[in-house]
């Protein structure tokens, strides 16, 4: 992989941030965020260019000097002055200068009077009060600080799971491929599958450390490597994800992916489970005295400590450990469990593929059947159908049903729900479907009180089904609109309707939260993927995942089940 422009760019950028906060003379400062713009507004790739014996001398503003620390960037060679300059500073602190009143120069005392270096380590000292001893901090600056950090700036953006695996799974596979390695697994948040990762932690086991952390320092995607010993190490890949490695023995590997699956809290409570019987357990085993007593595999962990497994996604601390005490863990709902998808989209609105390809995709992945749901009318951008165009979809779905064997396609619509809670198309097109799954794509303003009745209003059709992508919520990009879901949820159960949980990697919606409450309530969920393209019809793992997160059994939802008594779960009286 040859070192991107964005990438130089970058690099110039960081160094010049840094120079900044060591108080470096401005104008040298400046040269370097000069060049950063010349590289990346450079129309063909640097890296290219230099090893074709090419120099950048002479552009604006780029002398000898400059361009000679820009051949060594994009030769993917780590710029001595940069690496002295990021030993001394940690990643967190060119994110305080993106903070309002920030600039390099209180960026600066912070760091050298209280050690501030990061966005969180700003945030315990404002709540302890400690900044008004800084020189150059008024109240009104403090004030406004307080604000933003309250509102979540500069915290470290989190990576969508979906993202997350995609790096996660080749990496893994590289580590396993070294030789010394027996295993390797990622823990943390990915392992117990939530929505966004802050980083990732791989945990493996070998007799020989040395390989290991050999394969996994020099990566072709590792960018930056914070920090490295014999058994640990931390790193930044390309895409800003910083992944933490931790090798141990055989013997501990169990206690180890353990202990870094987390969650904190979930451990925290193993921990002192393990203390009530005078027992230690930490990521090297579980100990009685100096014996290890356990360590090689979570499973004997959790079964010296008296409990059965517990699967990594219900690992959290809201009440898994009391329920595996009393053998009541759910039997969580898998990718094999299910037996159709009930949202999708065909080339005829805004998907990709035809209405066949869709089909033989579905088909292909074993399922009994798939429900076809173009947007309706509203949706203009997408071409949403009009009853006539509908019809006619539903005239070409009886015709392909006739070429299947044990396959079905279910005729189907994503109807609009209107500001006030009708439905785009008129009952007696929605009468001929086999299912009508409702969502909002318009209004997301609405007051709470509104939003909320529009879609009780809208489940008050009883040609209704699902609600889908119930509270519109786009993760990192748009927050749900205002709706009492608690309110929603038990208005689907008292109408018979379902709610929806949208496996598109970016909606994930309902959240694993309301999940569970819907299954408290004994309200039955969809989990389906809202394919535009073929290849889509894999997000349900999202779906699953996030499902599990909220306790959610085979049983809890409507499509593991045979088209028989799905059938007679979309029946509303
Ligand atoms: P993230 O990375 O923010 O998405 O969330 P996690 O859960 O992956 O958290 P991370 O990466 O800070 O740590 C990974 C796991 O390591 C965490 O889930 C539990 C364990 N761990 C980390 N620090 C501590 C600690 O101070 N005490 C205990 N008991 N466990 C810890
Ligand atoms: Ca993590
Ligand atoms: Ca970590
Ligand atoms: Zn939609």
């Amino acid at each position: 992989m040859p070192v991107t422009n964005t990438e130089i760019a970058g690099e110039l950028e960081k160094l010049a941030d840094l120079l900044e906060i060591e108080g470096a003379n401005t104008f040298r400062v400046r040269a370097y965020r000069q060049a950063a713009r010349v590289v990346g507004s450079l129309g063909r790739n640097v890296a290219e260019m230099v090893a074709a014996g090419e120099t950048l001398e002479g552009r604006p503003g780029i002398g000898a000097d400059l361009a000679g620390k820009i051949a060594t960037i994009a030769r993917g060679e780590k710029l001595p002055l940069l690496a002295q300059l990021t030993a001394k500073n940690p990643p967190g602190i060119t994110a305080l200068l993106d903070l309002p009143g920030l600039g390099p120069k209180r960026v600066h005392a912070l760091r050298d009077s209280l050690g501030i270096d990061s966005a969180e380590k700003l945030k315990t000292a404002l709540e302890a009060g400690k900044l008004s001893s800084v020189p150059g901090f008024a109240s009104g600056i403090i004030g406004k600080l307080k604000e933003v950090l309250a509102q979540g700036a500069g915290a470290k953006p989190r990576m969508k799971l979906a993202a997350a695996d995609e790096i996660v799974e080749p990496l893994l596979a590289a580590l396993r491929k070294t030789q010394a390695v027996a295993q390797a697994e990622v823990a943390g948040s990915c392992r117990r599958r939530r929505e966004t990762v802050g980083d990732l932690d791989i945990v493996a086991s070998a007799a020989d450390p040395a390989p290991i952390m050999a394969a996994f320092t020099r990566y072709e995607d590792v960018k930056e490597i914070l920090g490295q010993g014999n058994t640990r190490a931390s790193v930044v890949l390309r895409s800003n994800l910083q992944v933490d490695l931790r090798v141990v023995g055989e013997e501990s590997y169990g206690a180890a992916l353990l202990y870094f699956t987390g969650s904190k809290s979930h451990n925290i409570e193993l921990r002192n489970i393990a203390i009530d019987r005078g027992w230690k357990l930490n990521e090297y085993g579980l100990f009685r005295g100096t014996k290890r007593i356990a360590g090689k595999t979570e499973a004997e962990i959790y079964q010296k400590l008296g409990l059965p497994l517990i699967p990594p996604e219900l690992r959290e601390a809201e009440g898994e450990i009391e329920a595996a005490r009393a053998h009541r863990l759910p039997h969580l709902v898998t990718v094999a469990d299910m037996r159709g998808d009930l949202h999708s989209h065909t080339n005829e609105t805004d998907g990709s593929a035809p209405l066949a390809t869709m089909a033989e995709a579905a088909k292909s992945r074993g399922y009994a059947y798939l429900a076809v749901t173009d947007h309706s009318r509203r949706m203009t951008m997408a071409h949403g159908l009009d009853p006539k165009r509908l019809g006619r979809q539903i005239d070409a779905i009886a015709r392909l049903n006739r070429g299947f064997n044990n396959f079905t396609l279910l005729a189907g619509i994503e109807v609009d729900i209107l500001e006030d809670g009708a439905l785009d198309l008129p009952d007696d097109i929605l009468r001929r479907l086999d299912i009508v799954v409702g969502s909002i794509h318009t209004r997301f303003e609405l007051s709470e009180q509104k939003q909320t009745e529009r879609l009780l209003r809208a489940m008050d059709n009883p040609l209704l089904n699902i609600i889908g992508h119930p509270t519109g919520r786009l993760i990192n990009e748009r927050a749900p609109y205002a709706v009492d879901m608690e309110r929603v949820i038990r208005g689907a159960k008292e109408r018979g309707c379902h709610l929806e949980v949208n496996a598109q990697p970016e909606r994930l919606d309902l959240d694993e939260h309301h999940c569970r409450f819907a299954k408290e309530i004994g309200l039955k969920l969809a989990i389906s993927t809202d394919a535009h393209d073929p290849a889509h019809f894999a997000f349900m793992r999202y779906g699953i995942d996030q499902a599990r997160r909220g306790w959610i059994e085979a049983a809890d939802v409507i499509n593991t089940r045979s088209l028989p008594e799905l059938r007679k779960l979309l029946k509303r009286s």
